[in-house]
């Protein structure tokens, strides 16, 4: 619902992708979800999230990263670490080689910091195979990187010139 379907419940993001807490407390009662969910309880969520998914500021919740919605975070492009890992399979691989990572349906190609998280990434589609990104290279050559408050590397698109297979 943060992310990706408010309509799903009758809510609508402002432009930042926020929304009260308040206002998603009520509309998840009156779109009939089988389950009340308390204010509370949705603060106890933002504050064990293992990747700490949510920013739960002023009353105010929204998605750190991740949207397939358009919104804008907000973010300051800020110069990348050298390198930059994204974890995917195999399948994808001769269309990443062809066109580079694009976003697809989300705003923004996802890169992580250290390998594990990309190794993590990848898995969730099977075999990960992981891709080393050459931010630096990007970074200097004019493409704008941004970190979400939750530590992930945000960035329009990686075209395949700096892109090299790290599990071969
Ligand atoms: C692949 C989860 C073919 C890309 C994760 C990926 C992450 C291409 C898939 C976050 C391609 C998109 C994002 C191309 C990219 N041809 N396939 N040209 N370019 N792909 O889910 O990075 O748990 O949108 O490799 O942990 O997998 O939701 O991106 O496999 O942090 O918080 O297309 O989502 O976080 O898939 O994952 P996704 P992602 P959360």
């Amino acid at each position: 619902m943060l992310r990706h379907n408010p309509a799903s419940i009758g809510v609508e993001l402002d432009p930042a992708g926020w929304i009260d807490v308040d206002v998603l407390v009520a509309q998840l009662r009156t779109a009939g979800k089988p389950v009340a969910v308390t204010a509370e309880q949705i603060a106890e969520v933002v504050a064990v999230n293992d990747k700490k998914r949510f920013e739960l500021v002023g009353g105010r919740i929204r998605a750190a990263q991740g949207h397939s919605v358009d919104v804008d975070l907000g973010l300051e492009p800020i110069e990348p670490p050298m390198v930059l890992w994204h974890g995917t399979v195999g399948r994808f691989l001769d269309s990443i080689n062809a066109k580079g990572l694009v976003a697809g349906n989300r705003t923004h190609v996802h890169l992580s910091a250290d390998i594990d998280t990309a190794r993590n990434v990848g898995s969730r589609r099977g075999k990960p195979v992981i891709l080393r990104i050459d931010a630096a290279g990007m970074h200097a050559d004019g493409h704008q990187f941004y970190r979400s408050a939750n530590g992930v590397w945000l960035v329009a698109a990686v075209p395949a010139k700096w892109i090299r297979n790290a599990s071969r």
